[in-house]
């Protein structure tokens, strides 16, 4: 097999709105509509690399989309070099600011490289970065919002049924602390005390309500606790893991690998789940795990259960991916979720996204 060397030509960034089956309502934000930012990156030798970006609120494609042209615009007729592209890419924004939407639109570009070269290559992601096709154990987040107490069993058991899962993801933080441990126990006695059961307050709380709040809710054989605090409050995510016994999980808004040193380097959580638009990709993810490894410190995914199989494949901590089926709409080929294990296939070149240009058309949208 002759190795193909590609060169960046350019790059198409579409913006689709999805209705969500069942929409977000977390304490910080309900959201009915999801963005999907869909690139398409070219190179001189035919191959496209393709990823999308998720940034939760429609308006944010305004200005990500044009951030994504430029960077491709600085980098045409570069070799596709992923880890080279990263960082020009970044330090082309070092006096902007390379974390934020910055870092978002760095992450889409180098996940749609590295699906280039994969391609190109005619490997599985998993097997060009070293490993090999398989299963990754997943658990399902599709729901569980912060809905009536009496709607969670019913729909704990569907989650399950979805794909066989064995583990669930309920989202915490309403008014009234009661209400949010009834709902675990809603759920619990739906679906039994094996399944495992995680719990997001998606920074909901202040570190006070935090403190008392999870204290009363530690003792209930959770898998982790999730995001109390606002995220970037390392400090008092410091006091709670040093406080409680279950483990707690933060990541899904570190910048950049150095975000994830800096937490572990203060204590600040037991668990990691970093973000494919926010950690830096494919490339940012590596260097993320590496440190994640060498701490040993558990890593999960977050969101982008495509590319994240790929990288769990060849993540020394790897610990559960995240499951949602939020892009299937919109994909050729919706990837199958069987006995709670996320099925990466060997036959398939890249990432494996491929657009359903027909419901691509359906949901584009207009800026
Ligand atoms: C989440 C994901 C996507 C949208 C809102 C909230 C949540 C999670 O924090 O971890 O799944
Ligand atoms: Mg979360």
């Amino acid at each position: 097999m002759q190795f193909e060397s590609l060169t960046l030509k350019g790059l198409r960034a579409r913006p689709v709105v999805l209705k969500l089956e069942r929409p977000i309502v977390a304490r910080i934000a309900t959201i009915t509509d999801w963005p999907l930012i869909l690139i398409d990156l070219e190179t001189e030798e035919g191959i496209t690399g393709r990823s999308y970006l998720e940034p939760y609120a429609v308006k944010a494609m305004r200005y990500l989309i044009p951030a994504l042209e430029d960077l491709a615009g600085q980098l045409k007729g570069r070799p596709l070099a992923p880890f080279e592209l990263f960082d020009a890419a970044r330090k082309s924004l070092h006096f902007v600011g390379y974390e934020g939407l910055s870092m978002i639109a760095v992450s889409g570009l180098d996940m749609a490289v590295w699906d280039a070269l994969a391609k190109a290559a005619g490997m599985p992601l998993c097997v060009f970065l070293g490993g090999s096709a398989g299963p990754v154990r997943a658990y399902n987040s599709n729901g569980l919002w912060l809905q009536a107490p009496a709607s969670l069993g019913p729909e704990a058991v569907e989650l399950c049924a979805e794909g066989g899962f064995d583990a669930l993801k309920l989202r915490l933080g309403r008014d009234r602390p009661r209400d949010d441990i009834a709902a675990i126990e809603a759920v619990r006695r739906a679906v039994g005390e094996d399944v495992k059961l995680m719990v997001d307050f998606n920074q909901g709380l202040d570190l006070a309500d935090a403190l008392e709040r999870c204290h009363q809710i530690d003792d209930l054989g959770l898998a982790w606790i999730e995001e109390p605090i606002v995220y970037d409050n390392f400090d008092g995510f410091a006091q709670l893991a040093a406080e409680l016994r279950t483990p707690l999980q933060i990541g899904e808004n570190f910048y950049g690998p150095r975000d994830l040193h800096k937490a572990l380097q203060m204590k600040a959580c037991d668990l990691v789940m970093p973000d494919f638009m926010r950690i830096g990709g494919v490339t940012g993810w590596q260097r993320a795990a590496a440190i994640a490894g060498a701490a040993g410190i558990p890593m999960s995914t977050h969101l982008y259960p495509e590319v994240a199989a790929h990288v769990m494949r060849v993540t020394e901590t790897a610990h559960w991916l995240e499951w949602q089926d939020w892009a299937d709409p919109i994909l050729q080929r919706p990837f199958a979720i069987r006995d709670g294990l996320f099925h990466v296939p060997g036959d398939v070149p890249g990432v494996g996204l491929e657009w359903n240009e027909e419901a691509v058309a359906a949901h584009v949208v207009d800026l």
